[in-house]
């Protein structure tokens, strides 16, 4: 075996956001960017010898690419065993499923999620730590120091392996093992579902795979082993541009599946899911149900699946997303945990046993089956409790808040901004924090405002500067944070919450102007952005 050193000079900015390094692929594609990257992980990460490493990304363009040039340079770092999902595929659960299953000591997860791909669009690259979850922030810190320094990067010389034929082949002195992407995930769904159930239900379903990683996993799934119709899964072939469409499945971007669960051909139940296959978007018949309200129902009710008959330790939810699961847990008498957002928080609450199933607004849901937000899961979660309860979508929603009231919840997406118009923003309604409370913003009172912080409880790490919260009287609130996934300028985040403990059939637009008026008068954002409208409503 041969490792050629190859010498390299940093690049700036190769800061883990939320979730992994993001740049447009054009930035990725310049020399020894992704190997800076991908050196500064393995410089950083401890016990790579002897040890296993997983490598699947959702398919976009130069994912290829990129996982045979990370299999070479994991073999000149010392790991014994590289497992790759079949032509580079694995959606970013089955990854965490797979590093877990195999004791891996970690994984490449290469993606860039929810955004846009091709040539012209986004990639990303995240690594995974031992329990299947993102990196803690004490670890991307450390890679992103490295690659400041970073002076050469180390591979194998050798030509690509064949990413599409199943079975193990050697790179130096390596092995890399090439496996089904989706047998393993689809094995642990059978253990946490009652599959026999659904099939018997009778339920129709339609799944937007959005050209995206859930393409393989929902045919498998739903078609083969649930027996849905042929063509119940959508979009169901990855495509390395996603057809040219956002793989965000929100009601902007998931527009036609809306449209179709309101429409008079309307199956029982509408659910897509995002380019790398841990988000979901769940619509019923007629019926848009929020990701904060899905986080709540799934956790009432997440008792009638066999994997969660045992009831939960505990739920879990990012700071924006609405309180609607905090009402749950109170219920229930179970914990319940207020985190950054990002789903690396969640990781050491999972591994202690104090949360079962966390979630955030942006259509993220999980629970400690892996440790990554799970789309498909979500939806067989939903369909799991559809058959058992044998009520629809609306019905189960409405009877939910009829029971805890109703968190009338919007985010307005402000994208493009400029960056320091952005950062203009959020350090004056930083500077006025202090001030705000008392403040009345027409009929709404400020009981409190802060900079979210968070201190983790199980090892004391402390994240601040997390997002600006403004807390009114009565349980309403808006919250203001910048994107840490956009790979251009920034985004401005305006999270709306307006809790109404019986009055459950509002129009959530009318119910939540006064917070938007509010926002404006608070915090500027036409004079900072002039922006007069947000560009994206979630
Ligand atoms: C967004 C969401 C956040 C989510 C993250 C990664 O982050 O708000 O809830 O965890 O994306 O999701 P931000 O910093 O842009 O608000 V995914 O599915 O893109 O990995
Ligand atoms: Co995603």
């Amino acid at each position: 075996m041969t490792v050629t050193t190859h010498p390299t000079t940093p690049y700036d900015g190769q800061k883990p956001g939320t979730s992994g390094l993001r740049k447009k692929v054009k930035v990725f594609q310049q020399p020894n960017y992704a190997e800076n990257f991908i050196q500064s992980v393995f410089d950083v990460v401890e016990g790579k010898e002897g040890a296993s490493l997983v490598i699947g990304g959702d398919g976009r363009f130069l994912n290829r690419e990129v996982i045979q040039q990370a299999i070479r340079m994991a073999a000149a770092a010392g790991y014994a065993r590289v497992i790759v999902g079949r032509g580079g595929i694995l959606s970013t659960p089955a990854a965490s499923n797979l590093i877990r299953l195999r004791g891996a000591s970690g994984g490449l997860v290469l993606s860039a999620s929810h955004n846009p791909g091709g040539p012209d669009e986004d990639f990303g690259i995240k690594y995974n730590i031992a329990n299947g979850g993102p990196a803690p922030e004490g670890v991307t810190e450390a890679i992103y120091q490295r690659t400041t320094t970073i002076g050469r990067w180390q591979a194998v010389d050798g030509p690509d392996i064949d990413l599409d034929q199943d079975g193990e082949v050697r790179v130096g002195g390596m092995v890399v093992e090439i496996v089904d992407p989706v047998a393993d995930y689809a094995a642990l769904m059978e253990q946490l579902f009652d599959f026999a159930a659904i099939r018997a239900a009778g339920l129709t379903v339609a799944f937007d795979a959005m050209s995206a990683v859930t393409g393989p996993y929902a045919t498998e799934i739903l078609e083969r082993r649930l027996g849905f119709a042929p063509g119940t899964v959508r979009n169901g072939k990855p495509l390395p541009d996603f057809g040219g469409h956002h793989p965000d499945p929100n009601l902007v971007h998931a527009r036609e599946l809306y449209d179709h669960m309101m429409g008079p051909n309307a199956p029982d139940f509408g659910a897509a899911s995002d380019g790398d296959g841990d988000r979901n978007l769940i619509i019923g018949r007629g019926r848009f149900v929020t990701p904060s309200d899905s986080l709540a129902i799934l956790a009432a009710n997440a008792h009638l699946a066999p994997g969660y008959a045992g009831g939960l330790k505990g739920i879990a939810r990012s700071m924006p997303t609405s309180a609607a699961a905090d009402r749950v847990a109170a219920k229930l008498g179970i914990p319940a945990f207020e985190t950054p957002t990002g789903w690396k928080f969640f990781g050491n609450l999972l591994d202690a046993g104090m949360a079962t199933i966390c979630g955030e607004e942006s259509a993220g849901t999980g629970s400690d089956h892996v440790r990554e937000k799970d789309g498909l899961w979500a939806v067989l979660l939903w369909l799991n409790i559809l058959a058992v309860c044998g009520q629809s979508v609306d019905a189960i929603v409405r009877e939910h808040y009829a029971t805890y009231g109703r968190n009338y919840y919007a985010r307005h997406d402000y994208e493009g901004v400029e960056t320091e118009r952005a950062d203009a923003l959020m350090a004056e309604l930083r500077g006025k924090l202090a001030d705000l409370p008392g403040q009345r913003f027409g009929d709404l009172v400020v009981e409190g405002a802060d900079d979210f912080a968070y201190t983790d409880p199980t090892d004391g790490s402390v994240s601040r500067n997390q997002g600006v919260r403004v807390l009114f009287e009565g349980g309403s609130r808006v919250v203001f944070r910048l994107s840490g996934t956009g790979t251009s300028g920034a985004t401005l985040r305006v999270y709306l919450e307006r809790y109404e403990p019986s009055d459950i059939d509002g129009d959530t637009t009318a119910m939540l102007q006064s917070i938007v008026d509010a926002a404006e008068d608070i915090a500027g954002i036409k004079r900072h952005t002039g922006r007069t409208q947000p560009d994206v409503v979630t």
